[in-house]
């Protein structure tokens, strides 16, 4: 038998044979369980990340890996050229669950962005009658909704754009959280086809908008015709204290965008939702995935989705949300270091100080680790905190006074 690698050199494997795309912290995972990671050493800590909302039913689920591996010893693979037995029934569990006629199913989270990227462009010249390549979908600044060509070419954070080019055209960026710049573009440009936005942007520091944003939003791309496409990749799925951050205004978005908890983590599993009058100009050969729809991800997508619902998860992220926060403005109130905390339901962000030392927030982080919480610095001076939906009172108190014992020590 090979020997066991320690953390130093399974670190140090991947800094020699794997592309540099990613700067992680220091601890090498091995074992997760709810709340709970643990790393090669056997330390536990509570995971503060949940691979960025992907794990909100807490890690390793037993429905979710009965399901899996279920299915796994069964079925893997059909691919769409025949049917098989576990699409069906997913797809009419999650259109019931979410409300619309139809699902189309694909893996990652800039999959399901391109799908509904697609569709709504299709939508526009099959439906709405804007001329054959003129369409135009706007997005948000500072909006971040994964890494392909397409996607990028509306980003605004050089890092994700920068050396990418040529773009994809067809896009226009709007401030986010501000109605008025939407309502002028809707109104003096007839060929704009859709709306991208994230009911809270993610990327960009957990930025809660405006109370009323996301409806006014909704209103006046009705009242243009334009598609009001929701990418709640990650505030879907009872991250933010309701089944979907677009809930809070009762906002039922004409192309809604899951991913990452859509599985709970487990495997990659992504859907776009719409109604019939939108999802029909999409007909066979149109698009699709080699993956999307197998019958391992409709197991696991129906046992994810029923977990949130029988465990209470959105509930649960509310009220623990409003604790978390609570505490986090009890710090903030007496600290140097730790400014203010902004977020919603159990997607919180913590705005460190760093006008004195820059790598602040990510000395924050490696000391969190120590303490036995993992959280990931973003954009040099922001913590990201989202635990799975899973975590009870007392777990969240113990993580908060850790939270609490660590920015202390950076006083
Ligand atoms: C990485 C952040 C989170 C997303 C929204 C689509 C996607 C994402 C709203 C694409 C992905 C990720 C991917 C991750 C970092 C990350 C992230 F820091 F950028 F903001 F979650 F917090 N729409 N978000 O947030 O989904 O194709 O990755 O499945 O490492 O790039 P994907």
């Amino acid at each position: 038998m090979e020997k066991k690698l320690n953390a130093a050199q399974l670190i140090e494997l991947e800094s020699r044979c794997g592309a540099h795309n990613y700067h992680p912290l220091p601890v090498v995972l091995e074992r997760g369980c709810g709340v709970y990671v643990w790393d090669v050493d056997g330390k536990p800590y509570f995971d503060f990340l949940s691979a960025y909302s992907a794990v909100n039913q807490g890690h390793c689920h037993p429905r979710i890996v009965e399901a899996m591996t279920d299915q796994a010893h069964k079925l893997t693979l059909t691919s769409r050229a025949f049917h098989n037995d576990k699409l069906g029934p997913y797809e009419e569990f999650a259109t019931r669950y979410f409300g619309y006629d139809k699902l189309l199913p694909m893996n990652t989270g800039a999959e399901a962005v391109e799908t509904a990227l697609k569709l709504c462009r299709k939508w526009a010249y099959e439906k709405k009658g804007i001329a054959k390549g003129e369409a135009k979908i706007v997005t948000c600044e500072g909006n971040f909704h994964g890494r392909t060509i397409s996607i990028v070419s509306f980003s605004v954070d050089p890092d994700a754009f920068d050396g990418y080019g040529p773009y994809t055209p067809g896009f226009v960026t709007v401030p986010y959280n501000n109605v008025e710049a939407l309502k002028e573009l809707l109104e003096n440009d007839p060929t704009i086809a859709g709306f991208l936005v994230e009911p809270i942007q993610g990327e960009a520091g957990v930025f809660v908008p405006d109370e009323g944003y996301l409806k006014a939003c909704y209103d006046i791309c009705r009242q243009h015709n334009v598609l009001f496409i929701a990418d709640e990749v990650q505030t879907g799925i009872a991250r933010t204290g309701r089944l979907l951050a677009c809930d809070y205004e009762d906002v039922h978005p004409d192309i809604l965008i899951l991913g990452k908890a859509l599985s709970g983590g487990s495997y990659p599993v992504s859907a776009v939702l719409a109604d019939n009058e939108i999802m029909e100009v999409i007909r066979p050969g149109q698009h699709g995935s080699t993956f999307g729809g197998n019958p391992i991800a409709a197991c696991v997508a129906v046992v994810a989705l029923e977990v949130v619902k029988d465990e209470k998860l959105a509930e649960n992220a509310n009220r623990l949300g409003e604790i978390f926060r609570e505490e986090m403005n009890k710090l903030c109130a007496t600290s140097s270091v730790a400014s203010y905390v902004r977020g919603k339901g159990l997607l919180n962000a913590l705005i460190i100080n760093n006008d004195k030392h820059k790598d602040l927030a990510w000395d924050i982080c490696l000391k969190l680790a120590v303490n036995g919480l993992l959280a990931k610095p973003t954009h040099t001076n922001i913590i990201r905190f989202a635990p799975p939906l899973v975590i009870s009172e007392d777990q969240l108190r113990e993580c908060i006074d850790i939270i609490v014992k660590t920015v202390r020590e950076f006083e």
